[in-house]
């Protein structure tokens, strides 16, 4: 404030009373209440209820939601500072997505489940850590309803800001699989009294449930999607995923169409794995609002590790595969000390 500022500017306060000074306390001013409340701001970035409002406030603007795979802290590091752009007109990625795929890949395990809702948190708290951005985490088909209450519970306590469960029931497989593997779709019914237990214990105003519709997975059709995308509206879905495996993306924009034909607002959800070529601008043109690239830097970094492996094992030295890999200089400063 001004009257510390008035202070240090002497030397003495004897030397103040010899001129017939004293010292005046200003009250503080407008700028230290400012600098105060920006303080308090900046040391709740990255607190779990921040994370939701900001997730929130991102689905209501119009603009897409990009969402970027992260499956341990370093991973999640870069997806938190990567910038593409000018100045001030940077592209960012707006949240992080917590694959089951990659989870359960990263650990040399299948994505069926059997990394399961007490080894997840584990993965959520390393990137929670290191983070500030909004977390959307794969909760699978979300277990048994009865044991669903409680993981759902344990996930929003982990600090999550979103959770999105898929209809399928029996063994979970990876939908990319598709038809190739057995795999079976929940009753509607069903589904939709797992979102009401769901939403009924959920404690934060802000924590999303996300449901995820598995009927072009499975082949069963537009029209199947939309009767299971408003019947979990109706039991209090906060959004609905539509996945697709096929190489075009016009299923999914016929389902986002129809489906926007009927509900204007609930937010959609693609994973634009199959259908890559798809651009954002299209995805934003058919009503979606989260686009989650759900796998790509996993699948970017194993490439390298194999053909470093390889090429030592061949060479029976380390020297050719130097260029392969990224400087320990570099490495060293990716982790900042706080
Ligand atoms: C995941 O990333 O684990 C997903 C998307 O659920 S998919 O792998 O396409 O099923
Ligand atoms: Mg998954």
């Amino acid at each position: 404030g001004n009257g510390k500022i008035f202070y240090t500017s002497f030397t003495s306060l004897s030397h103040m009373s010899k001129w017939g000074g004293e010292l005046v306390e200003f009250p503080y001013t407008s700028n230290e209440t400012l600098a105060t409340i920006s303080q308090s701001l900046e040391s709740r970035v990255g607190m779990p209820e921040t994370r939701r409002q900001w997730l929130q406030y991102k689905l209501k603007s119009g603009e897409l939601t990009r969402v970027m795979e992260a499956h341990d802290g370093l991973s999640a590091l870069l997806v938190e500072r990567t910038k593409v752009g000018p100045p001030g007109k940077e592209d960012v990625y707006d949240g992080l997505w917590i694959s089951s795929l990659c989870d359960s890949t990263v650990k040399g395990k299948p994505d069926t489940e059997l990394v399961d809702l007490t080894a997840r948190p584990q993965t959520v708290s390393q990137i929670l850590d290191v983070t500030t951005k909004p977390i959307v985490f794969d909760m699978d088909t979300g277990g048994m309803l009865e044991h669903f209450v409680y993981n759902i519970a344990t996930i929003e306590k982990a600090g999550v800001s979103a959770v999105i469960i898929e209809d399928k029931t029996g063994l979970k497989r990876n939908s990319l699989f598709g038809t190739s593997v057995e795999q079976h779709q929940e009753s509607i019914d069903n589904f939709c009294e797992k979102i009401r237990a769901g939403k009924s214990v959920i404690r934060s105003g802000n924590f999303m449930l996300i449901a995820r519709i598995e009927s072009l997975i499975l082949k069963q059709g537009l029209e199947d999607a939309m009767a299971r995308a408003t019947a979990y509206v109706e039991a209090g879905a906060d959004g609905i995923m539509i996945h697709s495996k096929e190489t075009s993306p016009q299923e999914v924009f016929a389902f986002c169409d129809q489906f926007r034909s009927v509900d204007p607002v609930t937010p959609i959800v693609a994973v634009p794995t199959t259908y890559c070529s798809v651009t954002e601008e299209e995805l934003l043109a058919h009503g979606v609002n989260m686009v989650v690239y759900a796998n790509q830097l996993l699948r970017a970094s194993y490439p390298m590790m194999e053909k470093t492996a390889r090429s030592i094992l061949e060479h029976h030295r380390a020297l050719e595969s130097e260029d392969m890999c990224m400087s320990i200089k570099h490495i060293l400063s990716l982790i900042e000390t706080p």
